[in-house]
């Protein structure tokens, strides 16, 4: 028998459960769970010293479908069991669908997800496909495409499990319980990309809930950042049509809208825009000095807060926290149609030790 010592395995109980004190009881009773939620804040130390900031990163990737979307989604569809929904339906850029096909189908939901065809990432489609959602591909963008599943979701019995489900925003507040009581207290700043608006909001509320609890004695400022192309909140108007290859952000008029800009202006934050080319080098620089992968959405936190830090609006100091909302293997494309994979060598010793020491990759082996 293994004594309590060497039983090591402890698992986190997932959002509903972990957090149960703070949610709402409708929902937090439910056994629906993956064990999504408690991921890990991630210390940052070189490109915390690059920036000359305390950095720390929550790997919303380590989630169960990859993204931080299962905190709002095992909420969400606990509250369509609860309520005895036999459907639900969500438009996504492919997060959103990914996470509540998973949960739907753990819930023994039925789950209807519209996507707008061409604009989501092969591996969210796979997620999507294999979890078993009906997938209507839509030729339009995602504001069109959440327009239709709002109509969808007032027509029919099915429940709608967008942001706009206040469900989704209760789950993923939980994020900001975790960062507070990793770092025990609240960071001076916490940087995540925006898209919809949604989980800016959520952090915003579960910060606010701790502190009137007593349990942090502060909110931290909120930085949203946006890619260039689809910042509609940057520039303080819709985007009939926004462009990014963050498609997961790809976003022209979020329904999140005035939620995302009252978490900015009463933290004391800002929202940013970056263009691609900063996102892909911010990817890039996290992998290389930290070994997280995140995908381009998330990378273009990153690649704000460096641009922030770099003109001094994040005293040097500072405890930061950057949320890499979605793991890199979302979107492997991403990273090959940039890459140049290094030709095919035959299977002979001399051909792989060329191959090898070519740039200096191995060590001078001395033959
Ligand atoms: C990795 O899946 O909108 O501002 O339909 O997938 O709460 O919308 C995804 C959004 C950031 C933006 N990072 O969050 C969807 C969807 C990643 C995301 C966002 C998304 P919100």
């Amino acid at each position: 028998m293994l004594s309590a010592h060497e039983r090591v395995y402890r698992p986190w109980p997932g959002v509903l459960a972990g957090h149960r004190a703070y949610l709402l009881p409708e929902i937090s009773g439910v056994g629906l769970t993956l064990h999504e939620g408690g991921t890990p804040l991630v210390a940052a130390p070189r490109l915390g010293s690059r920036l000359g900031i305390d950095l720390h990163l929550k790997v919303e990737g380590q989630n169960p479908t990859g993204s931080f979307k299962d905190r709002g989604m095992v909420a969400a569809v606990a509250g369509a069991m609860a309520g005895g929904a036999r459907t639900v339906v969500c438009a996504s850029t492919g997060n959103t669908a990914a996470s509540a096909a998973a949960y739907s189908a753990r819930a023994g939901l039925k789950c209807l997800v519209i996507l707008p065809a061409g604009a989501v990432s092969a591996g969210k489609v796979a997620q999507a496909l294999v979890y078993g959602a009906r997938l209507v591909p839509v030729r339009c963008g995602f504001d069109r495409a959440l327009e239709l599943a709002r109509e969808l979701a007032a027509r029919t019995p099915a429940v709608l499990v967008n942001s706009l489900n206040p469900l989704r925003l209760e789950g993923q507040k939980t994020a900001a319980f975790e960062v507070a009581s990793a770092l025990g207290g609240a960071p001076d700043f916490l940087v995540l990309p925006v898209g919809n608006g949604g989980n800016i909001r959520a952090y915003w509320l579960g910060f606010q809930q701790y502190r009137r609890a007593g349990l942090i004695d502060r909110c931290p400022r909120i930085i949203g950042v946006q890619a260039l192309g689809a910042d509609p909140l940057v520039r303080g108007e819709p985007i009939a049509e926004p462009r990014t290859r963050a498609t997961a952000i790809c976003i022209g008029r979020p329904a999140g809208w005035n939620g995302a800009m009252d978490a900015i202006r009463e933290s004391g934050g800002t929202v940013l825009a970056v263009d691609d080319s900063q996102i892909f080098a911010a990817r890039d620089l996290l992998a290389a000095d930290e070994g997280v992968f995140a995908e381009p959405a998330s990378a273009a936190a990153a690649a704000g807060l460096a641009c922030l830090a770099e003109r001094g609006a994040v005293p040097c100091g500072s405890t930061v926290v950057l949320v890499l909302t979605g793991h890199g293997l979302k979107d492997p494309d991403a990273v090959l149609e940039r890459a140049c994979l290094p030709p095919v060598v035959e299977p002979e010793f001399p051909a792989i030790l060329a191959a090898a020491g070519d740039g200096g990759a191995v060590d001078d082996p001395g033959i």
